[in-house]
């Protein structure tokens, strides 16, 4: 029970927007899976997959979470995942180790910008998509409103695979489209339906969706194309033979439709999953790097017959246990497997493994290449980690997150408080690999960053409820960023003669400005030994260490260059340090003598109002500084896309509320960096100047 082989594994990813009904419609797979004894319910905090108390508390995923069911002999790994702005991140670990995307849509409310987000996400790590579009029993659903987002928002290509019988509250089953049958529901719950002929209003529509499912198919393979033609149809034995290999290729994403709630049209998606959806065996393999040289790449197959490799993608802790979510990428993994961290080489012992169920881990005896797996009590593993065979160490690349783009200053309420602070948030940061905690030395701040207003506040809520840390919440800091304009030619050279050895380093480095986004490159360009080879990552590293710190306002400076042209030694005083001190001045000197610019995170903004309240929302975006990028009409709502600095928009909520009476929403997420106006770069400066700010954040 609950071992599986690879090619009857399903990972899938319930991917979309906030309060689309992923969390719901895991609980409605699962207790039609059997894997419940009831259906879970956000309202009740009874499902399976939104555990956490702060997700209870507010009915929203706040991390991804995994669970499992077994239909028809296949294990399907459900791996919920949060929509909310601010922890749509962690759909990206979900991502990562899934075959499938299930991007779930609210039926009333079509493609939102969540949905855009995940979909992005899911191409990134080259995903097939399924679709579930979700709340078909509620006001005023548009199927195809849903189906034109996906194919231009998403750039997917959809195709129905079933119908809805009745709209709104009388909605009731879905049609088959490619068997042409009806399954109507009970309207308990219980997801008991039978099947029956489909209702006669509806007769005309089937067929024609039969005729485009059919056409839609063919098109995807040549042989197919040619049946089409000579036998002006397919069978329904070669559009089921075909689908897997069409969808897995991206060539056509189906669209199913239910209600979660209700738990109409689960089975059929269940079936569908376990039909068409790859195994993790057709993935083929994930790079491995050797840890010795990264350079060194070579695959390793999602098979049992290599040695274990597993991708640590989550860290959860309940307290008791700090629990690993693991990732099998390839071999088979038992607790006797002797295994080590492919990245810091620390030996870790697999004392048991668990298949998890939300919170609960159920002992297994192995897992197979491709299966999810928890395990507790790993030393020295983290999020983002490789653990493997000893015999055959090997590291995956670690998913990428953003930097987080606000920062709040937390102070906590009392000296126990301040106590038990470092290690609570060092807690929570392994669970959140999106939240960055640092001290400012200068102000002595503790500072909290994270993806918004809302995430801060979670975790806060958070640090309070699972680990008794109260602290207060101080006014936000957006993270800006420096960089310059232009190019110049430094000479810089730290020399200390103080009897004995001394102290001698130099370098002649040129700076120059690189577009936004580029980050930072270091170019050695020295010829013969003017600085010897062991000392010039150290000008590297005393640039970097300067660069946290700009000259303008204390920023992190970015986007630049540096060639280290030329420099100086001394057999006796040139150490490591003295070159590290050399780039260091040289820096300074270059930021002197360049023209300095502050970077101010831009956001992508998606506010969804009613019609009657378009002009006033958008003249107050354009005092915010935001550039509007286009209006569409969404059901009976404006849908308004902008790009606005984030310093605008911290108290967004509020005047959204104001301006719309309480029916706008919006989500945003972080788009790119943008030289900010004079005012803001004034504001910015003098604020630092009155902070005394030093912005150099020591990582506490
Ligand atoms: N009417 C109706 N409501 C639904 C349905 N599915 C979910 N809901 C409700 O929609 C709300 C959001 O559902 P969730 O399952 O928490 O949505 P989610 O996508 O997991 O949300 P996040 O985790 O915040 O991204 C809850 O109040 C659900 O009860 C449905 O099929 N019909
Ligand atoms: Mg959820």
């Amino acid at each position: 029970m609950n071992v599986f082989a690879t090619p009857h594994l399903r990972n899938v990813a319930l991917v979309g927007h906030g309060h689309a009904g992923k969390t719901s419609l895991a609980a409605a797979m699962l207790y039609t899976m059997g894997a419940t004894p009831r259906l879970g319910r956000v309202a009740d905090g009874t499902t399976v997959t939104d555990f956490d108390e702060v997700a209870v508390a507010h009915q929203l995923s706040t991390h991804l979470s995994v669970a499992r069911g077994i239909w028809r002999d296949h294990k399907i790994n459900l791996l919920d995942t949060p929509g909310a702005t601010a922890f749509i991140l962690d759909s990206r670990p979900a991502l990562r180790v899934a075959e499938t995307a299930l991007l779930v849509i609210d039926a009333h409310n079509g493609v939102e910008i969540g949905t855009e987000q995940v979909r992005q996400y899911a191409a990134e790590f080259n995903l097939p998509c399924f679709v579930f579009i979700n709340k078909l029993d509620k006001e005023q659903t548009d199927v195809d409103a849903c189906l034109a987002g996906l194919t231009e928002q998403c750039d997917l290509r959809p195709v129905l695979l079933q119908l809805p019988i009745g709209v709104e509250k009388h909605f009731r089953g879905v049609v088959d489209v490619l068997r042409q049958r009806a399954l109507l529901y009970q309207p308990d719950g219980s997801g008991t339906f039978v099947e029956d002929n489909i209702p006669t209003s509806l007769v005309a529509t089937a067929a024609k969706a039969r005729e485009l499912l059919i056409e839609r198919v063919a098109e995807t393979d040549d042989h197919l194309l040619e049946a089409f033609f000579a036998n002006g149809t397919l069978t329904e034995a070669e559009v089921l033979a075909a689908l897997p290999a069409a969808i897995a290729g991206h060539l056509i994403t189906p669209v199913f439709i239910g209600s979660a709630t209700l738990n109409i049209g689960i089975a059929p998606l269940l079936d569908a999953l376990v039909a068409f959806a790859p195994s993790p065996a057709h993935v083929g393999g994930w790079l491995g790097m050797s840890p010795l040289d990264p350079d060194l790449v070579s695959p390793r197959h999602v098979t049992d017959d290599e040695p274990f490799a597993g991708y640590v993608f989550k860290t959860l802790d309940d307290q008791f246990n700090r629990i690993s979510l693991c990732k099998i990428v390839s071999g088979v993994l038992r607790p006797d497997t002797p295994v080590v961290n492919g990245g810091r080489g620390s030996l870790e012992k697999i004392a048991a493994l668990y298949a998890p169920q939300g919170k609960q881990l159920e002992k297994i005896t192995e897992a197979h290449a491709g299966d999810i797996v928890a395990l507790t009590k790993l030393k020295d593993t983290h999020t983002g980690d490789t653990l493997c065979d000893r015999g055959a160490p090997v590291r995956f690349a670690p998913v990428t997150i953003p930097e987080p783009a606000i920062a709040f200053a937390i102070e906590p309420e009392s000296r126990a408080d301040e106590d038990k602070l470092s290690s609570a948030i060092g807690k929570l940061i392994e669970q959140d690999v999106t939240l960055r905690y640092a001290r400012d030395p200068q102000t002595k701040e503790f500072i909290l960053s994270g993806c918004n207003q809302q995430h801060i506040e979670l975790t806060v809520e958070r640090l309070q409820k699972r680990y008794g840390v109260a602290v207060t919440l101080h006014a936000p800091k957006v993270a800006y960023l420096e960089t310059f304009n232009g190019r110049v030619e430094v000479h810089a050279r730290h020399k200390k003669q103080t009897g004995g050895r001394g102290q001698f380093g130099d370098c002649t480095c040129v700076f120059e400005a690189l577009p936004r986004g580029a980050g930072f490159r270091f170019v050695d360009k020295i010829v013969g030994g003017v600085i010897p080879q062991q000392f010039r990552p150290a000008v590297e590293k005393g640039i970097l260490e300067a660069a946290e710190q700009g000259a303008l306002a204390g920023y992190p400076v970015v986007d630049f260059q540096v060639e280290l042209v030329d420099g100086a030694y001394h057999s006796v005083d040139s150490d490591e340090l003295s070159f590290k001190l050399a780039g260091r001045k040289a820096f300074r000197a270059a930021m002197e003598r360049v023209k300095l610019v502050l970077l101010e995170p831009i956001m992508q903004v998606e506010v969804s109002i009613p019609a009657e309240a378009a002009g006033d929302v958008m003249s107050d975006l354009s005092t915010r500084r935001g550039r509007i990028l286009g209006i569409n009409a969404k059901g009976n709502k404006q849908a308004i896309e902008a790009h606005v600095p984030l310093g605008e928009m911290l108290s967004y909520a509020t005047a959204l509320n104001s301006l719309t009476s309480g029916r706008g929403s919006y989500g945003m997420r972080f788009a790119h960096y943008d030289e900010a106006p004079p005012h803001v770069v004034q504001r910015v400066v003098a604020e630092a100047q009155a902070a005394g700010r030093v912005r150099v954040l020591e990582e506490v």
